[in-house]
């Protein structure tokens, strides 16, 4: 009884919310984050968040109050980077026993097929809620449409999905176009005008996170008729593959000036296979190295002048999927979209509109 009690309300409340804010198309506002109780029912037009702290922690706690747990099946990626690692961990902090959760884990090893099986297994083991980060944004209408079928409410977390909107309750996530556009605005103001020769080093192919990063780094380099895209190959977001990659890059090209990597694993092998190469890099070196994530190491690598600019995106997302269960469980109208807010951050002896200059009392104050 509960879990369809809990399922029908959800599903009303998703009407609910549906009508309130006329589909999922509202476009992103800026919001406070979420009130760690739920807020008053609010009738008004809902409009995305744009999420400065992640929710308090009891925001994850409302489901034990009930005293039922609440099943949740989240289908991960993988295991590919230092950001994936910390983004599950979150996940696992999140919705644990303690928090009133009883989580179901898949590591996808990003492999299509087992994610999408994955949500298969939920389904059919009933969940309550089912949590997405899709490996890749195409192929997901089917699987999100038997969801809904069977009265599972579905949010695509940390990436997005080509899927009509109405198939999922929300989408969490950074906004990874705006990263790439901060990535290529940051290296426009460091060049001032000087040529740049560009090589890519780009995340697995067909994820939000790679397409929306190249996206916006492309519209800024449009800008810049003195910069050359050299090339542009996926590294996988992995050590392994950013390593193999630059090895490519470094046989077919001798005069690149600048590598952006896509997260800071792909950094640190591009770094490898410069060090064999006997390239430098860093503020001190001949090549500028731009990397993505800003997780512990690769705010490290920043402050030890080895990546010049390091662009942010906070894998502590899960209060934001729990503080949407808990509105969906308490029937309150839910957000379409949270944007997940990050920043950027530059090697020490750099000044830049578009990031915080490193120091150790950044790195020593970052939550991951
Ligand atoms: C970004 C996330 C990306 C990270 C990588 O939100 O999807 O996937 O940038 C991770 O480190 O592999
Ligand atoms: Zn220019």
């Amino acid at each position: 009884m509960k879990k369809k009690l809990a399922v029908l309300l959800a599903g009303t409340m998703v009407m609910a919310s549906l009508v309130a804010c006329g589909g999922n198309d509202a476009a992103p506002a800026t919001n406070d984050a979420p009130a760690a109780e739920p807020a008053a029912e609010d009738t008004a037009e809902p409009e995305a968040e744009v999420e400065e702290e992640a929710p308090a922690d009891d925001a994850a706690e409302a489901p034990a109050a009930s005293g039922d747990t609440i099943s949740v099946g989240f289908a991960q990626v993988g295991h590919e980077s230092d950001w994936r690692a910390a983004n599950t961990q979150n996940y696992q902090d999140t919705f644990s026993e303690a928090n009133g959760y009883e989580l179901s884990f898949v590591d996808a090893d990003n492999d299509n097929a087992v994610q999408l099986e994955a949500v298969r297994n939920f389904i059919q083991q009933e969940m309550d809620y089912i949590c997405i980060a899709p490996i890749e944004t195409a192929g997901w209408d089917t699987v999100l449409q038997e969801a809904q079928d069977a009265g599972i409410p579905v949010l695509i977390v940390d990436r997005s999905v080509d899927a009509d909107a109405s198939l999922y309750e929300t989408q969490i996530g950074c906004d990874m176009v705006a990263e790439g556009e901060t990535a290529g605005n940051w290296l426009g103001e460091y060049l001032d005008g000087a040529d740049a020769k560009i090589l890519v080093i780009e995340g697995s192919v067909g994820a939000s996170a790679t397409l929306g990063r190249t996206e916006g780094f492309n519209n800024i380099a449009a800008q810049h008729s003195e910069w050359e895209i050299l090339d542009s190959q996926s590294g996988d977001f992995t050590q392994a593959g950013g390593q193999e990659v630059m090895e490519s890059f470094i046989k077919s090209y001798s005069d690149f000036n600048v590598v952006v990597c896509q997260n800071d694993n792909e950094a640190y092998g591009a770094m490898d296979a410069m060090d064999a190469a006997g390239i430098t890099y860093g503020v001190d070196g001949d090549v500028i190295i731009i990397s993505f994530d800003a997780t512990h190491d690769g705010l490290q690598y920043t402050l030890d002048g080895k990546i010049n600019c390091n662009v942010e995106c906070n894998p502590l997302q899960a209060g934001f999927a729990a503080d949407v269960i808990r509105k969906l469980q308490a029937g309150e109208a839910i957000d379409a979209q949270t944007i997940v807010t990050d920043e950027a951050f530059v090697a020490p002896g750099i000044t830049s509109q578009y990031a915080v200059t490193m120091t150790q009392e950044v790195l020593d104050g970052r939550a991951y």
